[in-house]
């Protein structure tokens, strides 16, 4: 049977009322931008794409190449589609609001444009999150000023969220609050190809994804489920565990989504809010996961209900195998 194209399943989704028009023509926007950055990825040392620049993001870290370059695709393919009021991005301190000279839509757009930019230089997956939001309406019907107070909205209110993993294949996962479908891109036709439909998490897993190199400032529930993990079968758990830490998010969790597993960051004496940005990484990723069948948490709290406080704001997070992380939310009550 010929497999779907993510065009025909975005029309079919507009047909079903599940997204309008501009949501529709967003993702589109997204996952042509994602083929660029692909493209650019792939192409490594031949293009001179490799290595840092001189400056440095909000975050404190280095920027690579790539991420500046990956951020300027996105930008340039999202800022004149008429569907967006404002884009914020890890690599940007401020949202950028759409410039006045084109038209404004319904939608805020964020994105980690390079996700696991530490792994460019070695050759080992990276990719691009993204999450999507309404602009604020004011009493009268307006759009509010889409400022960082417009992106302070929980998860639970993303219209959309996916992310594309640039590895052996690139595959572009998709929710639009239906479930969660992947679609790989064909190199030869360059159309994304839904390959995975109706994603979903085995609720039980045997494999763990963890930096174990933060053990010793973990705290105690977190201490405690990793060595019940290392002990096995002859442990508490009476099962053996794998290990998997890419340290790339979009490779772990898109492992996690095709065979189970759980995958951690948790806070710790050194990353005190944890490491990951809770607006461009965990709440997208939470979206897929939940929708996926699994869950996600900070370790006392559903990430998706979380109120943010800042755009660039990090979080603990605790996904993936619906069970699992049920084990490790009970060590943390
Ligand atoms: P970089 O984008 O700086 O490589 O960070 C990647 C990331 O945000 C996430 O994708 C990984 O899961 C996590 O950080 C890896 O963190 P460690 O390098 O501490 O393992």
């Amino acid at each position: 049977m010929r497999r779907i194209t993510l065009s025909q399943f975005l029309v079919g989704r507009q047909h079903d009322g599940k997204i309008n028009t501009d949501l529709r023509l967003l993702i589109e926007t997204i996952a042509r931008a994602c083929k660029a950055i692909s493209t650019r990825v792939n192409k490594g040392a031949l293009a001179d794409g490799l290595g840092s620049t001189e400056n440095k993001n909000i975050q404190g870290e280095v920027q690579k190449k790539l991420d500046v370059l990956s951020n300027e695709i996105l930008l340039e393919a999202n800022e004149w589609g008429g569907n967006l009021a404002a884009l914020a991005s890890e690599e940007m301190d401020d949202p950028k609001p759409i410039p006045t000279h084109y038209p404004r839509g319904e939608y805020l757009l964020l994105f980690d444009p390079l996700d696991g930019s530490s792994n460019i230089d070695v050759n080992i997956s990276v990719g691009t999150i993204f999450s999507v939001l309404r602009c604020p309406k004011l009493d009268n019907g307006s759009f509010c000023e889409p400022n960082e107070k417009a992106f302070l909205q929980p998860g639970r209110s993303q219209v959309a969220a996916g992310f594309a993993v640039y590895g052996p294949t690139t595959v572009f996962v998709l929710t639009v609050g239906d479930g969660a479908h992947g679609f790989t891109l064909d190199r030869e036709t360059y159309t994304f190809v839904l390959t995975h439909p109706d994603i979903r998490i085995p609720e039980d897993t045997q494999e763990f994804a963890i930096n174990v190199s933060n053990q010793r400032r973990w705290e105690a529930p977190v201490k405690r489920y990793i060595d019940e993990c290392l002990a096995g079968k002859e442990g508490p758990r009476g099962k053996d565990f794998n290990m998997r830490w890419v340290a790339s998010m979009v490779a772990d969790v898109f492992r996690v989504l095709s065979r189970g597993g759980i995958f951690m960051y948790p806070r710790d004496a050194k990353n005190k809010e944890g490491r990951l940005r809770l607006m461009y990484e965990a709440n997208p990723m939470s979206f897929i996961v939940e929708q996926a069948g699994g869950s996600a948490t900070d370790g006392k709290t559903r990430i998706l209900d979380l109120q943010p406080r800042g755009l660039h704001q990090r979080v603990a997070v605790v996904l993936g195998s619906r069970n699992e992380v049920e084990v490790v939310a009970g060590y943390h009550k």
